[in-house]
């Protein structure tokens, strides 16, 4: 077999036919490929809905974590599907909010279950909603709607190292970044989008740099590797709801 292989003209032929056969398996899987993608996609024929995808990477981090990254599309053209209306929840275990972030649309309710055996009170004093729900107790769950777009940071006026941040946009077409950095947002109309991004630990004007145009075809769209200096972070204690210093814990 291999003595063939070493005859010059025997050889091209070998070379030959293993290059069409290969070309002929990618030809056939692509096939493949498009017919098992337009058989999962016929629902959306006549509305085509794609994945808007990217990934974040964060620079001069110490925490070095990519992860809940809120980026969200603004339509600039073209039909916008209507804001989420489903309550959110973000509850309260062991001292700490179920999630760092929470995207909420404009209109949307967030409740507040209290899941610990001892009493909370949550509130925000951000000009974009501010509120104070309270103490209450365990099993019980208070309601917030957030009707302006913005990001507004939520605390418990006992705990202090509770935190959270709940991002209020206008558009339903948004994700957060997982733990790897990488957005995947779903169900986008073909269309022009105004591309947004925030980030708890970036500073605004960076965030704003960040603001570009996005074409969304019916392939989706790759946002390839967005990058956030975390340069100018400086982690600064926040005050309770009366605006002052939380008590010293006793020792
Ligand atoms: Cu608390």
């Amino acid at each position: 077999m291999f003595k063939i292989a070493s005859r010059p003209g025997l050889r091209l032929l070998f070379i030959g036919l293993s290059l069409v056969s290969s070309l002929l398996t990618i030809f056939f899987n692509n096939q493949e490929q498009t017919v098992r993608a337009s058989a999962r996609s016929s629902p959306s024929y006549f509305s085509p809905m794609r994945t808007v995808r990217g990934k974040i990477s964060v620079i001069n981090s110490k925490q070095n974590d990519p992860s809940n990254i809120v980026v969200w599309l603004e339509p600039l053209s073209g039909k916008k599907r209507k804001n989420n209306t489903d309550n959110l929840v973000l509850r309260q275990k062991n001292k700490q909010f179920s999630q760092r972030v929470l995207i909420a649309n404009v209109g949307q309710k967030v409740d507040f279950p209290n899941d610990d055996p001892f009493n909370h009170n949550i509130f925000s004093n951000s000009a974009v909603k501010r509120f104070d729900l309270g103490l209450f107790q365990e099993g019980e769950s208070r309601t917030v709607m957030f009707t302006n777009p913005g990001v507004i940071p939520v605390y418990c006026n006992i705990h202090p190292r509770m935190k959270a941040f709940i991002v209020v946009v206008n558009s339903p077409y948004y994700g957060l970044t997982n733990e790897q950095g990488e957005i995947r947002i779903k169900n986008v109309p073909r269309g022009r989008y105004r591309l947004r991004v925030w980030h708890e630990r970036a500073d605004e004007k960076d965030l704003e740099s960040l603001t570009r145009e996005v074409r969304v075809s019916r392939k989706g769209s790759n946002l390839g590797i967005i990058e956030i200096d975390e340069s100018s972070y400086v982690e600064t204690p926040h005050k309770n709801k009366e605006g002052k210093d939380y008590p010293k814990p006793k020792s």
